[in-house]
């Protein structure tokens, strides 16, 4: 682990204003400590509280935590519960008027739904899934535009039992195909278009596609939420409009009562091979994990406004959108569009008209709204403004000065929030009336998460030096297992080398001096391009499936926006193309990645060359590569190489 080594020094310190701290759910670092030590005397017990204290039971929970099966780990398995019930109807008395959601479309037209209204909607529509037969445990594909429709069938998924499986609306007809296959969903709900920043996408006519790809025998019924005016090129038997299945309705649904332990959704995620892993995540566990971050992270106050401008189609949604603040009683801001249209200052003059309070974004974000006009959220009134976050990469010390007095006036605490897909919630983030922020840091572990920087041997290392990022105890929100494929869940998270016991997150990272902890990135073959979580393999797939390509291997760049960007190197199997042939194939190769996963896996740079270079066992120097792609010197030692006059040519071929 000797090579994996920061370089960042940050050494500034931001405590909260006073003010924060004494109104803070948490308050000061006695407070977390407090809490800490807690967890760390009676881990079942703190748990077991917080679940009696954030989550209303059919059922209460005898047992918190089985650890028999692990690491199949099993959390308040004998409580019964809804997560929809704890979202909408446990809220009608108190807050039945308050407003649930405020959407804002993609042209600015605003529509305020209460939670009486939500409520009412998810039951109509949770009816209308049960007439087309949809049952508790049937997985439902939903690939949708970003509002509350997308919400809704998630809450009406959850109302039923059936287990979503939201697929990003910017994903291709390859890979939604891909992800019903896998879960053989019965239904799938989409539009005919989605808009964002003034352009359309036509998800009806992609799913179309994807149903002809083949391997969608499972599916039932197509339903389709009629978002634009323009009607759908193809409709045929499978269709069936969103406003024609509410038709008649009964506005109440009996939530169908669920064990804790029951699958809540699958979401799929890249990992180191080809194929994504579709993450099972429970009821009970996941949905108090959403709710103790919801208040001790985001320190959620009865009067917030708060608003995640993640998509539902990640999990920042699920959890920050779709189930967190619903959970726990907030109004929150919903936002279809992008953060440019019409343009830079769209988030800022949001922010202003809504009156927000808690405000969670990511770091790509930031960086690129800094680019547009970092002057234009002085031209807007941000007073409202109390807590600001991040989330999905790490974000830069320049960044995160900007975020902090820019938009923040430099009095609201940055809480950057580190977690993943897999960890359902919030795990390491300062506790914003507690931990004094460093920029650049994502800082201490929440209270009740053993988090830990190990070496190879699974032994701590010491502060300052880069090792593995692990958990070593189960947590209640964790993923529970990769659908249908336990054998993997096994051997990616807890891996034999440290005997099946630790969570391997997949991230490097150390601690400092202080016992903050500094993410350094991750150490299998997952690139962040803008937040977003991309396989190399999976690009690399892509790649060679295309008839022109014989091979072709994916490394990341560092970028100053994006975090990360895309660079394919690619061999055809025809010779190596030149000048205006080369870029001709290269635009036919970005087109074909984006057609084959989406935009956003598009390589941002191709270089072609004869071969690859590779070690005399045939092993492709990614190393190389990515030095080449950075323009560094290489200094690995290239003995080994089998082909060096290769790097040349490919240093030479940036298209
Ligand atoms: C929530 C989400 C997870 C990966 C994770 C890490 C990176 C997320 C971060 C962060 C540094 C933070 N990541 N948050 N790195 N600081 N605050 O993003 O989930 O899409 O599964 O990605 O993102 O590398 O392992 P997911």
């Amino acid at each position: 682990m000797g090579t994996i080594d920061s370089v960042l020094k940050e050494n500034r310190l931001f405590p909260p204003t006073d003010d924060f701290r004494v109104k803070a759910n948490v308050s000061g670092m006695d407070g977390y400590n407090a809490l800490c030590d807690k967890a760390n005397a009676d881990y079942a017990g703190f748990w077991g509280e917080l679940a009696r204290e954030l989550v209303s039971w059919k059922t209460p929970f005898t047992k918190v935590l089985n650890e028999d099966n692990a690491p199949f780990f099993k959390w308040f398995e004998d409580g019964v519960l809804n997560v929809s019930y704890n979202c909408l109807d446990r809220h009608l008395d108190a807050r039945g008027d308050k407003t649930a959601i405020i959407f804002e479309a993609d042209d600015g037209a605003v529509t305020n739904v209460t939670y009486r209204d939500l409520y009412t909607r998810v039951c109509q529509f949770a009816n209308g899934l049960k007439s087309l037969g949809v049952q508790k445990g049937d997985r439902v594909v939903i690939y949708m535009p970003h509002g509350v429709e997308a919400v809704t069938a998630m809450q009406a998924c959850a109302r039923i039992g059936a287990i979503h499986s939201v697929v990003f609306g910017g994903f291709s007809a390859g890979a939604l195909r891909d992800r019903i296959q896998d879960a053989a969903a019965k239904v799938v709900i989409t539009a005919n278009e989605t808009v964002r920043g003034g352009k359309t996408t036509p998800l009806k006519a992609i799913t179309d596609e994807a149903m002809s790809l083949g391997g969608c025998d499972s599916v039932q019924k197509i339903v389709v939420f009629q978002r634009t005016q323009n009607a759908p090129e193809k409709w045929d038997a499978l269709n069936i409009w969103w406003h024609d299945l509410i038709q008649g309705q009964a506005s109440e649904c009996e939530p169908e009562w669920m064990s804790a332990e029951d699958p809540l959704f699958i979401l799929y995620t890249s990992g180191s091979t080809g194929k994504p892993k579709g993450i099972q995540h429970s009821t009970g566990g996941y949905f108090l994990g959403t709710q103790v971050t919801m208040k001790w992270v985001f320190d959620y106050k009865e009067n917030d406004v708060y608003w995640c401008t993640a998509d539902v189609g990640w999990i920042t949604g699920h959890s920050y959108i779709a189930y967190g603040p619903l959970g726990i009683g907030a109004t929150q801001v919903v936002f279809e569009g992008v953060p440019t249209y019409p343009d830079a200052s769209r988030f800022w003059s949001m922010i202003e008209k809504h009156k927000v309070t808690t405000f969670y974004t990511a770091p790509t974000a930031i960086r690129s709204l800094i680019k547009l006009g970092g002057d234009l959220p002085k031209k807007h009134d941000l007073s409202s403004l109390r807590l600001l976050g991040t989330v999905g990469e790490p974000i830069n010390p320049e960044a995160w000065m900007w975020y902090y007095e820019v938009v923040g006036g430099s009095r609201c605490p940055i809480v950057d929030t580190w977690w993943q897909t897999e960890t359902g919630a919030n795990m390491i983030a300062p506790l914003p009336g507690a931990a004094p922020t460093k920029p650049g840091s994502c800082t201490l572990p929440l209270p009740g998460i053993m988090a830990d920087i190990v070496d190879e041997s699974g032994a701590p290392v010491e502060a300052g030096k880069g090792g593995f990022l692990v958990i070593s105890k189960p947590w209640p929100s964790m993923v529970r297992t990769i659908w249908g494929d336990p054998d993997r869940f096994k051997k990616t998270y807890f891996p034999e080398d440290y005997n099946g016991k630790l969570y391997l997150a997949g991230d490097s990272a150390h601690r400092d001096e202080n016992g903050y902890i500094w993410i350094m990135g991750r150490i299998d073959d997952v690139l962040n391009v803008s937040g977003h979580r991309l396989g190399t393999m999976e690009i690399e797939s892509a790649l060679v499936a295309n008839p022109l390509v014989a091979e072709a291997a994916v490394v990341g760049k560092p970028h100053d926006i994006k975090g990360e960007s895309v660079v394919a190197y690619v061999v055809l199997k025809n010779a190596r193309p030149e000048g205006d042939d080369a870029k001709r194939i290269a635009k036919e190769l970005r087109e074909w990645v984006a057609h084959e996963i989406g935009k956003i896996a598009q390589p941002d740079e191709i270089r072609f060359g004869d071969n690859l270079p590779k070690t005399r066992s045939g092993k492709i120097m990614r190393r190389l590569l990515r030095d080449i792609a950075k323009g560094a010197e290489i200094t690995a030692d290239t003995s080994t190489l089998e082909n060096p006059a290769i790097l040349d040519q490919l240093r030479q071929s940036a298209i």
